[in-house]
């Protein structure tokens, strides 16, 4: 994953006519991007705030959020871009921000909260071409425009903000979990973040009962055989990858309820 500069971001800002803001519904305090938004205002773009994964948490709690954001002011919709929910409304609502056409929205995010998903459902149409519109002017080879209708344009930006968020997601929307140097330290932050949030995800997951992070790392290198050669101890750094993959793919069951949001400070 390429973390291009804030500069690069700006520009995309600049030459968007609303900005869609991917964020994961399952954290959407530690997922969304402060620094972004205020990117936006400065250019006085409109902004709409996608909570995504709206199926992996109760419809309750997705309300709970979107009442919580847009009592901030800020325009908020809550989709599911795998399964296809909410998102005609999303097209609907893009085009009444953008309020003339041809237009550009530029989908920004950080790392694996769907924002090429969400672009794939607004683009799941009849007859709609599946490849980037070919030699655009203007924009970096990484950030490719896809024709929506004719006029709806949409502007993917992969890897473009450089994730600065809190501990420990920073670090696993970062870099691919391959990449990681060591994962076990991030591993064990966001074992004890998903304990904290839903204490029988483990369980849920890999039929892991025990509720130390440690101890999961183990069971679970144990149990798919993975075991240093010399040492015969547990291969925990690829259970550590597998965790934080599978928490991307929303394998491991949890989300931070709306109600957390009260105790945040400077938000
Ligand atoms: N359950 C669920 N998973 C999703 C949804 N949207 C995306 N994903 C998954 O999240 C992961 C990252 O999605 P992707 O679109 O590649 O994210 P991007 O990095 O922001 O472009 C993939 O494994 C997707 O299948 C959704 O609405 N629900
Ligand atoms: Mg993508």
């Amino acid at each position: 994953m390429q973390l291009a500069s804030w500069r690069l971001l700006a520009r995309l800002v600049k030459q968007a006519d609303v900005v869609v803001e991917v964020v994961d519904i399952r954290d959407p305090i530690s997922t969304r991007s402060r620094r972004l938004e205020k990117i936006v205002e400065a250019f006085d773009k409109k902004l709409l705030i996608v909570l995504n994964k709206a199926d992996l948490v109760p419809r309750l709690v997705a309300e709970k959020w979107k009442r919580i954001i847009e009592g901030h002011g800020y325009e908020v919709l809550y989709v599911s871009a795998t399964k296809r929910l909410g998102t005609r409304i999303l097209r609907g609502t893009i085009k009444k921000l953008a309020e003339t056409k041809p237009f550009v929205a530029t989908v920004v995010g950080y790392p694996k909260t769907g924002k090429s998903s969400v672009i794939n459902a607004l683009r799941a149409r009849k007859g709609a071409s599946t490849s980037p519109v070919p030699g655009n002017p203007g924009y970096t080879k990484s950030h490719q425009l896809y024709k929506v209708e004719p006029g709806f344009y949409l502007i993917d930006t992969p890897g473009t903000i450089p994730v600065e968020g809190s501990w420990p997601e920073a670090i696993i929307r970062g870099r691919a979990p391959e990449e990681l140097k060591d994962p076990v330290p991030p591993a064990v932050a966001l074992i004890e973040k998903i304990l904290k949030y839903n204490a029988k995800a483990f369980e849920e997951a890999y039929g892991i009962s025990s509720r130390d992070p440690y101890a999961i790392l183990e069971e679970l290198a144990k149990s798919r055989g993975w075991f240093y050669k010399k040492s015969k101890e547990p291969l925990i750094e690829e259970a550590a990858r597998t965790i934080i993959r599978d928490y991307h793919k929303a394998r491991i069951r949890f989300f931070v309820p709306p109600e957390e949001f009260l105790r945040e400070v400077n938000y």
